[in-house]
């Protein structure tokens, strides 16, 4: 009996989902009679998988794949621990600004100063050596993830106002970390002709290998002098087929010497990048987490900021509504090199989710194509929800990574969109079924969407914060 397995009574496996143990091994003769975590119990685990990645240096977003704080990871888990432990969560959020840039910037990774373990490690990225705004004394990488970071804010605060902690300085000193990152987004990032966040990475959609980068990454040619380096990532995994593959690891190598030749500047990016999209989905994000840092601002009496967070806010939502489908909603991402549309359906086109309201066309004509039968009720899927790309699209790959598997963080950030656009319903769906695919305890990553293995790294910090999340929604939470 898988370990995780062991004790429950409760909850029995839906027909057609296989039992997985902690430790990723089918758990042997339990077919449909494998026991899944209750509540409690599931719970319990995602508190002991952050509290066994916690480190000095912040949380780490996996225990062996990913052993350092990654961006849009520490925020997503500084949301999950604002449900347990309201310091803990101010204190992810710290650690992760200690590693901000000068120019507001907020790194995809602040490297833990002795954990090693990820290739590329800091060595490879050299900021502090090409950039005069790379802080010293913390060493990070020179690109950025989704800004979902007033998200956490937010979460954070909505706590300490329940427990009656009165940390209005530590949320004004948080507040203005967010303003300077949006700020450099909005100054550095946003395209002057489509008003869309700029990538010069496909790292930096947080979609490493998504199919909407296909077209604008068979344009980048690793030159020559790629310097040799050798993976670590497909060590962590239980089979390569569940990573990139090695021609676009190059490419992602090679993207990295770019940005370091520039000094990760990206007004000499502009210049310079092979690969240039305009992500629809960022923008959606951006959108978003101004409103959220606009009504932070609000509560903290932070005026100029809130109204200057507004103003981002109407920018950003105005370019995903030009970049929206009329019939589906789905939203598509740009090539700003050629100026092509990137339409392959990939779920990043439900931007338009987490902008929008239940009173806005495009929020309602994406909520109906996200519960049709091209994604969530599509044949054979073993719980209604969302594959990272469209099962019937000819780029779909049911176990590599971005390229298909259910992503359970995704479930999480779409369904919290739902559920403040006004679809309460569409919202406690992907709750429902979302903590029943976590109630194999493995916490993984990423899960296969049609026999619900769990695929990538077990025990991901964020996928445990989303549980924690889903779970204090709920009517009785166990306490610590
Ligand atoms: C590269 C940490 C990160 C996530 C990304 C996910 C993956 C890294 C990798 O892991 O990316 O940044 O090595 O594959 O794609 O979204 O933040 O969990």
């Amino acid at each position: 009996m898988g370990r995780w397995c062991e004790g429950v009574d409760s909850v029995s496996v839906p027909s057609g989902i296989r039992c997985w143990s902690q430790d990723k091994t089918m758990s042997a003769g339990m077919g449909a009679d494998c026991r899944r975590l209750s509540d409690a119990e599931l719970f319990s685990a995602a508190v002991d998988v952050l509290d066994a990645n916690r480190t000095p240096h912040g949380t780490r977003a996996s225990p062996h794949l990913y052993p350092h704080q990654w961006s849009w990871d520490a925020a997503f888990i500084a949301a999950g621990l604002a449900v347990i432990d309201t310091s803990r969560a101010r204190a992810e959020l710290d650690l992760l600004h200690a590693g901000q840039w000068a120019n507001g910037m907020i790194p995809h990774i602040v490297f833990a100063p002795d954990a090693g373990g990820y290739f590329p490690g800091p060595e490879r990225w050299a900021c502090a050596s090409v950039s005069p705004h790379a802080p010293h004394g913390v060493a990070t990488s020179g690109i950025i993830q989704p800004p979902v970071h007033a998200l956490a804010l937010a979460a954070i605060m909505e706590a300490d106002a329940g427990q009656q902690l009165h940390t209005d300085a530590w949320q004004g000193a948080a507040l203005q970390k967010v303003a300077a990152w949006h700020r450099y987004l909005v100054r550095e990032r946003t395209d002057s002709t489509t008003g869309l966040i700029t990538l010069f990475h496909g790292w930096e959609s947080g979609m490493d290998n998504s199919p909407r980068w296909d077209a604008p990454y068979g344009k980048v040619a690793p030159g020559k002098d790629l310097p040799p380096y050798v993976r670590r990532d497909t060590h962590h995994v239980g089979s390569d087929s569940e990573r990139p593959q090695d021609e676009e690891y190059n490419r992602y190598l090679w993207l990295l010497e770019e940005g370091k030749r520039v000094g990760y500047e990206a007004s000499a990016w502009k210049v310079a990048g092979s690969f240039q999209v305009g992500d629809v989905f960022a923008t959606a994000v951006f959108a978003r987490a101004c409103d959220v840092a606009a009504t932070c601002a609000d509560s903290l009496q932070m005026r100029d900021v809130a109204d200057e967070m507004r103003n981002f806010a109407d920018g950003a939502r105005h370019a995903v509504r030009v970049h929206c489908d009329a019939g589906s909603g789905l939203a598509h991402d740009v090539d700003l090199a050629s100026g092509m549309p990137l339409r392959t359906d990939t779920i990043a086109g439900f931007a338009p989710l987490l902008c929008f309201t239940s009173s806005d066309a495009e929020f309602a004509a994406a909520q109906r194509t996200l519960f049709s039968a091209d994604w969530c009720t599509a044949e054979g899927l073993a719980f209604p929800l969302p594959p990272s790309t469209a099962p019937q699209s000819p780029a779909f790959e049911e176990e590599r990574y971005w390229r298909g598997p259910v992503w359970p963080i995704m479930n999480w950030l779409l369904g919290w969109a739902l559920g403040e656009g006004g679809d309460a319903e569409g919202a406690a769906h992907l709750r429902a079924h979302g903590l029943d695919q976590l109630r194999d305890g493995t916490f993984a990553e990423y899960y296969q969407p049609y026999d619900g293995s769990p695929l990538g790294s077990m025990k991901q910090s964020w996928t445990a914060a989303a549980a924690l999340m889903w779970l204090a929604q709920g009517a009785s939470i166990p306490g610590r």
